[in-house]
């Protein structure tokens, strides 16, 4: 499907240092590779309910992983899905009486609106899961002539719902067991670093099934869920009319749009397990290489105590702030005022602090009109050695402050100050905020 128009990106003098991030599987920071284009999948909505504020700060964070590589002269190949069926969808178009297809769309657009406002950049891949049916279907049907997916009989429930036969399941114990010499081989928990009663909770919470009889491990994930009265499907030749699961899905969108592994999967925390562990998994059994080198994963972010959810309902929406004629660059520098691995809880005063600091910035960039100084030049060196360091947006935020405070400071002294142009372009290039607007 179509992604959004692409911010311009200003180049700047000189090249920034190749980024460190964190990597979630290794729990350390480490330094990205050389290589000419690196690989970026970023999990992308489930399209009802779009665009919160955590979702922004998930994208947001990794757009600043995209402007570093940018920066360090790395090309990059950028993939994002959109979930446009699954569970969640379907129960919500059929609460509010909307057809999915026209809910995942409204809802995708916003979020194509809000990104491209946020000066996002865009994927060059953005495929939606109903566009991966083929890829998952024949994945799925290698799988269980590999014997590494089995199908399950039919039953009915303690709540009474019939389950006909045929859902598809991913053999986890199997899976684990392919090629254990190989140092990079998949194995559960590789990814979240939990064990399994850890995992059982988590895995009930965010879409397993771990009641569902005939599964040989309770943590199994499903691959194909086959046609139920009332819910859309596919052809699965094989596997019969059906949907996809979710892991699968990703899995598929990454191994056809990029190398393996590629760099760096991203998303928020809550991917970590089992999404991004499941996912793994199946990219292993498919292809006998790991699907990503690195995985990185974005703090929760809140609203008045609880994390921020379509399912709870307590969002604060990109598009309403920007409807109050929020300026989206103060949005995101609201947004990059938290290190992006943290948990935290959106408030006004966070807003009302970013909008202080745009005006500063705007203010100083005007008035700094004189050619390049000292100052501008160390404040470029300044926040291109924060943002290489696991993208630390704030010390970044800090350090343009300190810019901006000296001009200040210069400018009521009636001294001439430079750079102004030097720092607006920093900004944009790698803050993506225009601060020329
Ligand atoms: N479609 C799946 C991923 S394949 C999904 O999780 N969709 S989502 O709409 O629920 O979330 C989209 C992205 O925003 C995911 O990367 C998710 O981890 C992230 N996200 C969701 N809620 C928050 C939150 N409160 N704070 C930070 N990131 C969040
Ligand atoms: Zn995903």
């Amino acid at each position: 499907m179509r992604a959004w128009d692409a911010p311009s990106v200003p180049n700047l003098p000189g090249h920034a240092e190749r980024p460190t991030i964190f990597d979630t599987a290794l729990q350390r920071s480490v330094q990205l590779e050389q290589e000419e284009t690196a690989g970026l999948y970023v999990c992308g909505i489930t399209p009802y309910d779009a665009t919160h504020m955590g979702h922004a700060a998930t994208y947001v964070a990794f757009d600043l992983l995209h402007r570093a590589w940018l920066d360090a002269g790395i090309k990059v190949t950028y993939v994002q899905n959109v979930t446009d069926v699954d569970d969640p969808l379907l129960e919500r178009a059929e609460r509010d009486g909307l057809d999915w297809r026209q809910l995942a769309e409204e809802q995708t657009e916003l979020f194509r609106t809000d990104m491209e406002a946020l000066r996002v950049l865009p994927p060059q891949h953005y495929i939606g899961a109903v566009e991966s049916i083929e890829w998952v279907v024949d994945a799925v049907t290698q799988l269980i002539d590999r014997g590494l997916a089995y199908t399950v009989p039919g039953y009915t429930d303690d709540k009474g719902v019939q389950h006909p036969a045929g859902d598809v399941y991913f053999d986890i114990e199997k899976a684990g067991r392919i090629n254990p010499e190989d140092p990079e081989h998949w194995e559960l928990g590789q990814i979240c670093n939990l064990n399994n009663e850890e995992m059982l909770p988590i895995f009930a919470e965010r879409g397993g099934d771990p009641d569902r009889e005939g599964k040989r491990n309770v943590l199994d994930p499903l691959l194909w869920r086959v046609e139920r009265a009332g819910e859309p499907s596919w052809d699965g030749k094989s596997l019969g009319a059906g949907r996809p699961g979710w892991h699968i899905e990703c899995t598929m969108i990454s191994q056809h749009l990029l190398p393996a592994p590629f760099s760096v999967q991203g998303g928020g925390s809550d991917l970590q397990f089992p999404h991004h562990d499941m996912g793994a998994g199946h990219a292993y059994a498919l292809a006998g290489k790991p699907m990503a080198r690195h995985y990185a994963h974005t703090g929760m972010v809140g609203l008045d105590g609880e994390k921020m959810s379509k399912s709870l309902g307590n969002l604060v929406l990109v598009s309403k702030l920007r409807a109050q004629g929020v300026n989206p660059g103060v949005i995101r520098l609201a947004i990059m005022d938290n290190h992006y691995r943290t948990d935290w809880f959106w408030t006004d005063e966070l807003l009302t602090k970013a909008q202080n600091r745009f005006d500063m910035l705007v203010e100083s960039v005007r008035q700094a009109t004189r050619e390049n100084d000292e100052l501008a030049q160390q404040t470029l060196t300044q926040v291109r050695q924060h943002l290489s360091n696991d993208l630390d947006a704030p010390s970044a935020l800090i350090a343009l402050d300190q810019w901006a405070i000296a001009a200040q400071a210069r400018l009521n002294d009636g001294e001439d100050v430079g750079g102004g142009s030097l720092v607006a372009d920093l900004v944009l290039a790698r803050l993506g905020v225009d601060l020329r607007d």
